[in-house]
């Protein structure tokens, strides 16, 4: 097993190098994903162990990735709560609302959910690298259910929090025993640790994040039996991070990581922060951002090279080449 992202996300990388993996490394980006999508609904793979396992398996073959990340999707678990799902070509998720949530039941959710657990333990036999489990955590989970899709800003997610502030808590309670359910059936089945994407919690407004990240988000961490990597897209203030007890934080590109080595400390896991707009420009380009970033956190024990966000679907395949290199000549 090859144990450079462990080594990192215990503080103790001694190699000149970070590890890197890169969020939604197995996408669109890649003609071997095209063609499978081709062949299978993105639900057909999610929902099949000897899919899912295929799909995971590409990056790391074509790249040499330093970790996996199961191939899967945040809102597999409020499928698994009773809520409709389908993903229409090109324009995202669909679902049927908040209305058919239903109250978490471990049997349930395990059975909607067993062969991406078994995918879990058959990738765990078969990687040379550890494995990442990820779910959604409950606001941006929230975000989806209230909406019914993607909606840049979520707005009614705010008003509904703003005006139904107990509601939304009942259901944002109901949420984290999902997730803390799904994240460690997922370490159970062989992952090695998981990432919880919050994509969305820097749009919650002051008066209810500290209360959020208190009820919620620390009490999965909590309750996580395993390494936990916190992800957001964006925040405003980095600070919110010292309330919450994750080993590691991946971070956006507007932060920087020295800042967030002093802010967080040395036992914090830093993760990030390349823009993924980077990755749209010439070769040149991405070499030289990549070793801006690395170089600043060169020798830093508990550093994992990846991207603010997911990488975009019309990235040249070359520019991940250049980056994976760039990081493994370090
Ligand atoms: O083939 C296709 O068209 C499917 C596109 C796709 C893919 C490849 C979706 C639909 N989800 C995924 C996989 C996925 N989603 C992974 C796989 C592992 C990986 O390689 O990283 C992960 C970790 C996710 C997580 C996810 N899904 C998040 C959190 C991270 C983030 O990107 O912020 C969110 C918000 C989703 C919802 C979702 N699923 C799919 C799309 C296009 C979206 C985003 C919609 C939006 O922008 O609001």
């Amino acid at each position: 097993m090859h144990l450079h992202f462990l080594d990192a996300l215990s503080c103790k990388n001694s190699s000149p190098r970070p590890p890197v993996w890169l969020m939604r490394q197995a996408g669109r980006y890649m003609h071997e994903y095209r063609a499978f999508r081709k062949k299978h609904t993105f639900l057909d793979i999610c929902y099949n162990e000897d899919l899912i396992c295929q799909v995971t398996k590409m990056p790391i073959d074509a790249f040499g990735f330093d970790a996996a990340i199961v191939f899967s999707d945040i809102l597999l678990l409020v499928q698994a709560l009773g809520v409709g799902l389908s993903f229409e070509e090109g324009s995202g998720p669909k679902l049927s609302g908040l209305h058919d949530l239903q109250i978490p039941n471990e049997e349930r959710i395990y059975n909607a959910l067993k062969n991406v657990y078994s995918a879990c333990s058959a990738l765990k036999k078969e990687l040379s690298v550890p494995l990442i489990g990820f779910a959604g955590a409950p606001f941006t989970l929230l975000c989806y259910l209230v909406e019914g899709k993607s909606n840049p800003g979520f707005v009614k997610t705010i008003d509904f929090l703003n005006t139904n502030q107990d509601k939304a808590f009942q259901i944002l309670l109901q949420l984290k025993d999902a997730v803390i359910f799904h994240l460690n059936e997922q370490l159970r089945s062989g992952c090695d640790a998981v990432q919880l994407f919050d994509t969305w919690m820097g749009l919650l407004p002051e008066n209810v994040l500290d209360m959020y990240v208190e009820k919620i988000v620390s009490e999965i961490c909590k309750n996580v039996q395993g390494p936990v990597i916190f992800f957001s897209k964006s925040i405003s203030d980095i600070s919110i991070f010292q309330k919450i007890q994750a080993r590691g934080f991946s971070l956006p590109c507007d932060i920087s990581l020295q800042h967030a080595r002093d802010v967080l400390g040395k036992d914090a896991v830093l993760q990030g922060n390349l823009d993924p707009l980077v990755l749209l420009g010439n070769e040149d380009s991405v070499e030289k951002e990549v070793k801006r970033i690395a170089s600043s956190m060169q020798s830093d024990p508990g550093f994992i090279f990846n991207l603010a966000h997911g990488i975009l679907p019309n990235t040249p395949r070359n520019n991940v080449e250049v980056l994976v290199q760039t990081i493994k000549n370090m």
